[in-house]
């Protein structure tokens, strides 16, 4: 349905006129750098581009008071020196002759992106605007921000299009005090935001953006601050965070909008955050939102100053709204006990207000000392000491290529047996597809007996041609369906197949009656996952098998507590998502599952499924692999006792080995 990427040159002409050293990160060549990138990785050019309008002052009213706004615009006819020090009155601020229009048209892009959305003209988009919103409040500028563009988009939301829940994620390194405080008595707008904190020692040195502020009155709980402790967080501690907190709470809210504050002075390189995340991070967690709402995610820049940086995470978080899959993380999956302690605070403090968290356990785990020495990643250092010189590295080296990720992406491929399905395939795959059943079909199919009918040599043959062209980087994705009686012979083919071309990591992920095969290799190369198995077992780290929970709230706690910390920590090559005999999954569930997948695997998902299957669920699968929106799940319902209990179980047994399961940290015994 595509992707608005809403923009206008005059958003550059605000710029600092005297010395400041706080306010001069915030320059023009922040928009001008990142729309530079977006056009020489071709990615501008896939998007539908929208020129910026002004907002109207009662838009602006929308969240701003009458003498704020009025106050705003008479600095357009201001001198240097008023325009000095009517800046001085509030907290690093700059004002130029040209802010009024400027913060107009960085409202009006906002707005603009939320209507195309909601009419249905494009499925999502990013906003790049200037100056940035999220610190901005009803009567006050703060933080380089003059009107809250996205505070304004949410309560247009609420106004104009009558929607009744928004979710406003905040993934800039700086609490939205703004945003907090303009909603934090409004149920229909879930805030969450995570930020540099450091107990209280970071700007805006707020007791407010501490975990225990939760909102107000009606608002309880629908305020949700994530505090950094310690800078250097990094992959594993956003995606954790976005696992274990944001996306359980997002899925019981079930919010019919995703606003995104995106902020990228939350990535490597950025001289306020200090953090680790690297670009591609940002393709994960836009990947993460996507499944909500229906896949209607506008995101509207807020800060991110360091221009290499803010750069590569915009291209980064485009990408992934064109659909194409995020490229897979770098670095240790393994989120710092500072996080942990960080994230295992907010679920506390959230929990009396969220189903959703009271599932898990908010005691810290005990470890032997032994154990917790070889865990993690040492402590982040100090701005100066060596970890900021080796993110500095990792970061050139990094930026050193020009175009990381160049488009058109690898098409996804189709292969089904069942005639009625009618799904666009690319040509080449289809053409040469028959060429594939040929005599190492055969040789592959011969030791098993249910590979001997002609129909499950086809499917095979299908199956075959699908997972060279993902192994060699022609196809990303694809979906084989198979005759009932071949599923578990087609699914260990696939495996030793993958493993003869050189998978390192193949992630398995077998719903319903589908057994590990019995000769398998248990090298560490399988991470093989039943979903359907009798009982919650793990037999040992890269053989696990948990009951397929009973309703959408097991479910949701199964993929986000389990499957995806698994996946994520393996970092498979290839993942094999195979719809065995008697799965019992409903298609918006298939659906996200195979949708969250490509994350941890680079996009690489082949879906197998029986050719009995309905061709509404063979759809679906394709247009997920193929990058649209998983369709909702509907209204939340609570996990049972029995699978919050087979999935702590199964925790307690993993979490040594797998970290990226672990949401609360470990204290020494
Ligand atoms: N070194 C945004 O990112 N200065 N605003 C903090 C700490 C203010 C950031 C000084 C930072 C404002 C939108
Ligand atoms: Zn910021």
């Amino acid at each position: 349905m595509g992707t608005a990427l809403v923009y206008h040159e005059d958003m550059t002409a605000t710029r600092l006129l005297w010395d400041d050293p706080e306010c001069e990160i915030e320059r023009p060549e922040r928009l001008t750098a990142a729309l530079d990138r977006l056009r020489k990785c071709g990615l501008e050019q896939r998007c539908l581009r929208l020129s910026a309008r002004e907002a109207s002052e009662e838009e602006l009213g929308l969240v701003h008071s009458p003498e704020y706004v009025s106050l705003v615009r008479e600095t357009q006819v201001l001198g240097k020196e008023e325009l000095q020090a009517l800046s001085g009155q509030f907290d690093a601020i700059y004002f130029h002759p040209s802010t009024f229009h400027c913060a107009r048209l960085a409202v009006g892009a906002a707005l603009q992106l939320l209507d195309a959305v909601l009419t249905g003209e494009v499925q999502n988009g990013l906003a790049l605007v200037r100056p940035p919103g999220h610190h901005s409040q009803r009567a006050a500028a703060s933080g380089f921000c003059v009107f809250n563009n996205v505070a304004i988009a949410a309560a247009h939301a609420k106004q104009k299009h009558g929607l009744h829940r928004i979710l406003i994620v905040d993934w800039d390194v700086h609490h939205g005090q703004g945003t907090q405080y303009l909603f934090e008595d409004d149920p229909s707008v879930l805030y969450f935001s995570w930020h540099r904190y450091e107990h209280g020692r970071f700007w805006p040195f707020l007791r407010e953006s501490d975990a225990d502020a939760v909102g107000r009155g009606q608002g309880l709980g629908f305020t949700v601050n994530l505090p950094w402790n310690q800078v250097g967080m990094g992959n594993a501690d956003y995606v954790a965070a976005f696992l274990h907190l944001l996306l359980p709470l997002a899925f019981e809210f079930d919010p019919e909008l995703v606003l995104v504050s995106a902020g990228f002075d939350s990535a490597i390189g950025d001289p306020e955050g200090q953090m680790q995340a690297t670009p591609e991070c940002f393709a994960h967690l836009t990947q993460l939102l996507q499944v909500l709402a229906g896949g209607r995610v506008c995101a509207v820049l807020e800060g991110g100053y360091h221009l290499e940086s803010l750069a590569e995470s915009v291209c980064m978080t485009v990408q992934t709204l064109l659909g194409d899959p995020a490229p897979p993380l770098s670095g240790p999956m393994v989120p710092c006990q500072s996080a942990l302690e960080s994230i295992q605070s907010v679920c506390a403090a959230q929990a009396p207000h969220w189903k959703s968290l009271q599932l898990q356990d908010v005691t810290p785990v005990q470890t032997s000392p032994s154990t917790h020495s070889s865990e993690g990643r040492p402590p982040p250092l100090l701005p100066g000491g060596p970890v900021c010189k080796t993110a500095a590295s990792a970061l050139s080296s990094l930026l050193d290529q020009p175009c990381l990720h160049p488009a058109p992406p690898v098409c996804p491929a189709v292969a089904l047996t069942a005639p009625d399905i009618t799904l666009v395939l690319p040509p080449d795959v289809t053409q040469q597809e028959g060429s594939a059943l040929n005599e190492e079909t055969e040789a592959w199919a011969k030791p098993h007996e249910s590979l001997a009918q002609d129909e499950a040599l086809t499917a095979l043959g299908k199956l075959l041609y699908l997972l060279d062209g993902m192994l060699d980087g022609q196809v990303s994705s694809g979906i084989v369906a198979t005759p009932p009686s071949a599923a578990a012979a087609t699914l260990d083919v696939a495996i030793q197949r993958g493993l003869s071309h050189g998978a390192q990591r193949l992630l398995c992920v077998a719903l319903g009656q589908l057994d590990r095969p019995p000769d398998l290799v248990h090298d560490g190369r399988i991470l093989w996952l039943n979903i359907r198995g009798k009982e919650a077992a793990a037999l040992s780290m890269f053989q696990v098998s948990t009951p397929l929970p009973v309703l959408t709230g097991g479910f949701l706690s199964c993929i986000l507590g389990l499957v995806l910390p698994l996946a994520y920590g393996f970092q498979p090559e290839l993942v094999l998502v195979a719809l065995g005999p008697a799965h019992g999954l409903q298609g918006p569930h298939a659906a996200l599952l195979t949708s969250m997948l490509r994350g941890p695997a680079g996009g690489r998902v082949l879906a197998l499924l029986e050719e009995d299957s309905t061709p509404q669920l063979a759809g679906i699968l394709a247009r997920v692999l193929h990058g649209e929106a998983p369709p909702s799940l509907g209204p939340y319902s609570v996990a049972s006792p029995e699978d919050t209990q087979a999935l702590r179980y199964l925790r307690g047994q993993l979490e040594p080995q797998w970290k990226m399961l672990q949401c609360r940290p470990h204290l020494e015994a």
